[in-house]
């Protein structure tokens, strides 16, 4: 059986995350995800705070497991949905692209557990200061936005830096990735890909399918030029992205003008043209659609085998 501090910190029975995605991680995934032993996380991403406060609601319903909401801290409706978490009482709040000092106060006090997804030990230890409860190490494998570090360099610094629980993130998909994990000085994992094709998962099929059929070289880093890189599956879109951002007669402007909305047309509508699949670097590991409970058994069943074998590598 494989256990750790998160687990007890949480109330969780596996130390796996669901990685929170705008647009696709819903009251449906989430529950399936906290039903089957994991922690799932609604993703508030660019929405309302009605319409995340909506999804906090149905989950209430569907599940009576912990369960997480992540406040994108880049968006336009950010401090509606911080106080909205907060009156909410949401049991874990994890936070990604900035920082989430200016809320902590309001999210400790609703008795929230805070853990912020970090891509560097520097923020980790300021969200150790702010009373974090864990973090999330997020390395530039991942899908989304993402840091410049790779995760195998990224975990063991930020566990050598802060003293409470650290969760790895990025490149992770599989018993192996989990396993690696630990050695690095995690006391777990988030994936995010993985979960993509889930049966719980709402997306477009399409999405799934291009995740489905992915190669290791399949995923493309685009945004760099505006301060903010996102992975994503090579489309004729982020192709497209990808050429004008080294294009100098194209102001920054239309570059963010471009990506406005191409998140909700890959995962509602899989339009290839104008959508952009955020994915991670692990597409290519992934083989089948499964029930969020399959992909859970698999992972830890997997983890547990290679832990077991571990001490033969020792004389
Ligand atoms: O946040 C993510 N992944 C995301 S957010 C997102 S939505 C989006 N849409 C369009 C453009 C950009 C984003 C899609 N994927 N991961 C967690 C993460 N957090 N990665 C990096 C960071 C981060 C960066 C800076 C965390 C803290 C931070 O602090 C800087 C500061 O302000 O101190």
């Amino acid at each position: 059986m494989i256990s750790s501090p998160i687990c007890d910190l949480l109330g969780i029975k596996y130390p796996i995350f669901q990685g929170a995605m705008a647009w696709i991680s819903d009251a449906k995934l989430a529950a399936a995800v906290s039903n089957a032993g994991g922690l799932g996380i609604i993703a508030a991403g660019h929405a309302p705070a009605s319409v995340v406060q909506e999804q906090i609601r149905t989950a209430k319903t569907l599940t009576d497991k912990p369960f997480g909401v992540n406040v994108m801290l880049m968006s336009p409706s950010v401090t509606e949905v911080a106080q909205m978490v907060a009156e909410e009482k949401v049991p874990v709040i994890t936070t990604g692209a900035g920082s989430p000092a200016p809320y902590m106060k309001a999210w400790h006090e609703a008795g929230s557990l805070v853990i912020p997804v970090v891509p560097s030990s520097g923020i980790a230890k300021v969200v150790e200061r702010l009373g974090a409860a864990a973090v999330v190490a997020e390395g530039g494998e991942s899908g989304g936005h993402i840091g410049d570090l790779t995760t195998m360099a990224l975990v063991p610094q930020v566990s050598d830096a802060v003293t409470i629980p650290v969760l790895a993130a990025g490149g992770i998909g599989d018993g192996r990735g989990f396993a690696a994990a630990l050695m690095l000085g995690a006391s777990g994992v988030q994936m995010g890909t993985r979960f993509l094709v889930a049966k719980e998962c709402s997306i477009h099929q399409h999405y799934k399918d291009r995740i489905l059929a992915a190669k290791d070289i399949d995923t493309i880093s685009t945004g760099k030029r505006l301060g903010h890189p996102v992975r994503s599956l090579k489309s004729p879109f982020s192709r497209a992205f990808f050429e004008k951002e080294y294009d100098a007669t194209v102001s920054n402007e239309e570059l963010e003008k471009l990506g406005e909305g191409a998140l909700r047309l890959a995962a509602q509508d899989g339009d290839e043209d104008k959508g952009c699949f955020m994915a991670g670097q692990i597409a290519g590991l992934i083989a089948a659609e499964q029930s969020a409970e399959e992909i859970i058994t698999d992972v830890i069943t997997e983890a547990e085998a290679i832990l077991r074998k571990a001490p033969q590598w020792v004389a």
